[in-house]
């Protein structure tokens, strides 16, 4: 059965995820978000999930439902916060999903790279990581091409239409 999405996108709330998304969908905007009270689908490329999906521990079966429908999740860690405690293996539960972990907001003065890396190891995340700030785009660019060369995202950078 072929997935129905590309990408998840999961992590705490606050961590960056819609910001992300938004730069990765549509570049040069500067759209802001609003805090995401459900899932939202972006096309058929992402699903952009609450951030309560993953740190309240009864809404966690409503991540797995969401994860079983795509091929990848973008795990987002803020480079600003203290790594949320998520359960070793919760991600790599449903079986043959491509994991990344994100580190954003690496423009932040208080950004501890480190700590993000620290965190996402402690759940059991082997790589690829990328260190991103949604506000430069030319720090998408190693994560962008790891979408285009999964063929994750056709959108501006890969080379792909939509
Ligand atoms: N400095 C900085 N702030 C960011 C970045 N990405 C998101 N933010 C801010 O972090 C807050 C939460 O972002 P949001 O995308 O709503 O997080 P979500 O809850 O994970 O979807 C907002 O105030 C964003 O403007 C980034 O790359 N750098
Ligand atoms: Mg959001």
């Amino acid at each position: 059965m072929p997935k129905r999405w590309k990408c998840l996108l999961a992590g705490p709330p606050e961590a960056g995820k819609s910001t992300l998304c938004a730069a990765l969908l549509e570049p040069g905007s500067e759209r802001r978000v609003i805090k995401t009270q459900s899932p939202v689908f972006h096309k058929d490329l992402m699903v952009d999930l609450p951030g309560e999906y993953i740190t309240y521990p009864q809404r966690r079966t409503a991540f797995l439902v969401a994860a079983e429908d795509v091929r990848a999740i973008l795990y987002v860690q803020s480079a600003t916060a203290e790594p949320a405690h998520v359960p070793p293996g919760l991600l790599q539960t449903v079986p043959n999903l491509l994991i990344a972990g994100i580190i954003s907001k690496i423009d932040h003065p208080g950004a501890d790279i480190p700590r993000a890396e620290r965190g996402l190891a402690r759940m059991g995340l082997r790589g690829p990581f990328f260190t991103v700030s949604a506000f430069r785009p030319e720090t998408l660019e190693p994560l962008r091409r790891w979408l285009g060369e999964n063929d994750l995202v056709p959108c501006a950078g890969t080379g792909k239409g939509a």
